[in-house]
């Protein structure tokens, strides 16, 4: 292993990544190539960035499947509906709780079933002659028990092999039932080749079924829906106490800390505000084709990052009250920022960070370590799609491939009577003129350094190759990466359930995420860690086409 023994300062983006390709054979190796960038370099084989492609057999990599994006992602946050996994215990067991999107049910009448998990619990008898049965006996059970509002099915791999017809079991109870919503997704684990196909199955079926259902005024003068945040760790708590205090009203979250009616009522908001884009964009395009509703990228991320979201709602709604009442808010919640900020800048500034999450955290997290006075050398997703890396202006180029064919594209018209443009095209155009962006996000790559790397679906092997060579200061991903990253001597802080910290989302969130990352960057604990290279020099392997 001569060339690990190579200083930093001689490694180039270019060399680091032929040093991860090295041990591929040819085949996959050209593969790999396609989905790592060295940023707005040449030499790369295409200058886009191969993304939403099958992951290489055998590879271990970081994604999930269809069905976790679609119950746990998705509807996994909503507390009162009743979400029955149709299958083996083991998926239900795996998708239960396992995502910190926290809820508050205090409210009267709230029902919060999060905390349980439901399954049919298939046998080999109901794999060899059918689940349908059993599962409409669990929709009964399930709704004598609790009643709910809603009661969603999910599919799980066996489910789809062997043809049960869940949607049909699902119509049939709704309308015996004739008081709860009952609805199935088609979100088998193998539909699409991660878990952002089951984000587009769910989204789907929630635009059909739930959204518009309720047609009761909601009070408030600034009416907003937030696409695209899930409450992990609290953020959501954090966005609605921002948003409550600036007098703008959040009608529904798609889908953290939501209800059924949140959804139902969506329809009510006068903008869409889209946190995650992967996750939901298409969603923001069906409010405004269907209603009428506008839509604009914002990011609660980062201190700065939610001052300027939070002026950007208010241009919009060009009401000289809120843009003062904006002003008011974020020159009362900065103090504590800057104070935190030039606090722990001096042990920060100049550290290097590496990120790897789903699909819009490595991007939004780069705003908070800019904060902090820290470089992001590396980041990528797990599974967004070249629109998340490249912009939007790619989306007409996208190829539409086998796999992404699997998921049911629905049709969406103009509402007869419900759609109405909340601003007129003169309006638009106005706001346009002055610089206001709507349906528009440049994602990840245009925000990241020369020279950086930008790696999609980035693999076990491989991260361990980036921290080996690179040595940065923090690597953020998953539960799966990190013990494999400490084991490095490199602090690891899990980006997707924050580990048990947050919320990290808005001014007190930045403020926290700070304190967090300054006490891993400079907690001495990881630098007396040996990594197995390190203290066996000697230990080395080859494969069998060596
Ligand atoms: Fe959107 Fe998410 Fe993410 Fe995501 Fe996720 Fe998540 Fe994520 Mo884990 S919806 S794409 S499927 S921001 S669960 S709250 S942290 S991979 S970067």
């Amino acid at each position: 292993m001569a060339s690990t023994a190579k200083k930093l300062v001689n490694w180039t983006p270019t060399d680091v990544k032929a040093e991860m390709l090295a041990k591929y054979p040819p085949k996959v190796a050209r593969k790999r190539a396609s989905q790592i960038l060295v940023n707005e370099a040449l030499g790369n084989e295409t200058p886009e960035i191969s993304a939403n492609v099958r992951t290489i057999p055998g590879i271990i990599t970081m994604r999930g499947c269809t069905y976790a994006g679609c119950k746990g992602v998705i509807l996994g946050p909503t507390r009162d509906i009743v979400n029955i996994t149709h299958g083996p215990i083991g998926c239900g067991f795996y998708s239960w709780l396992t995502r910190r999107n926290q809820t508050d049910a205090s409210g009267e009448g709230d029902e919060n079933f999060m905390p349980y998990c439901f399954s049919t619990d298939m046998q080999d008898q109901d794999i060899i002659f059918g689940g349908e049965k059993k599962l409409e006996a669990a929709i009964q059970e399930a709704y004598d028990l609790f009643h709910p509002r809603a009661i969603a099915v999910f599919a799980t791999c066996p489910v789809g092999l062997i043809g049960d017809d869940i949607h049909a079991v699902a119509r049939k109870m709704k309308a015996k039932f004739g008081d709860c919503n009952v609805f199935a997704f088609s979100c088998e684990g193998y539909k699409g080749v991660s878990q952002s196909a089951g984000h587009h199955i769910a989204n789907n079926k929630i635009f059909s079924e739930v959204v518009g259902e309720n047609d009761a005024e909601k009070p408030g003068k600034f009416k907003i829906n937030l696409l695209g945040e899930y409450n992990i760790g609290g953020d959501g708590f954090e966005i609605d106490r921002i948003l409550k205090k600036c007098g703008i009203t959040n009608i529904a979250t798609f889908s953290g800390n939501s209800t059924y009616d949140q959804f139902a009522s969506a329809h009510k908001a006068d903008l869409s505000a889209v946190m995650c884009h992967r996750s939901i964009n298409y969603v923001a395009d069906m409010l405004e084709t269907k209603f009428g509703i506008p839509w604009i990228k914002v990011n609660f991320i980062g201190a700065k990052s939610t001052a300027k979201s939070l002026r950007k709602i208010a241009e919009y709604f060009g009401d000289p009250e809120l843009t003062a009442r904006v002003e008011e808010v974020i020159a009362e919640e900065m103090p504590l920022v800057e104070e935190v900020i030039a606090d722990v800048r001096p042990r920060t500034e100049g550290k290097k960070a590496m990120l790897f999450v789903g699909g819009s955290r490595a991007h939004h997290y780069q705003d908070l370590f800019a904060e902090m006075g820290m470089k992001t050398l590396a980041a990528g997703y797990e599974f967004a799609h070249r629109d998340d890396y490249e912009g939007r202006q790619v989306i007409p180029d996208l190829k539409v491939d086998a796999d992404s064919r699997n998921i049911e594209e629905i049709h969406v018209e103009a509402d007869e009577k419900r759609y109405a443009p909340r601003k007129s095209s003169e309006e638009m155009a106005r706001l346009e003129a002055a610089g206001f962006r709507f349906k528009h996000y440049d994602g990840l790559i245009p925000d990241m350094d020369h020279q950086t790397l930008v790696v999609d679906d980035l693999n076990q092997y491989e991260a361990e190759k980036l921290v080996e060579i690179v040595r940065p200061d923090i690597f953020c991903a998953g539960i799966k990466e990190k013990f494999s990253i400490q084991k490095l001597g490199v602090p690891m802080k899990q980006l997707h359930s924050y580990d048990s910290g947050g919320p990290y989302a808005g001014f007190q969130g930045a403020v926290n995420f700070y304190k967090e990352i300054d006490r891993l960057v400079n907690s001495r604990v990881w630098g007396y860690m040996k990594a197995p290279w390190q203290e066996n020099p000697e230990l080395s392997a080859t494969y069998v086409w060596e």
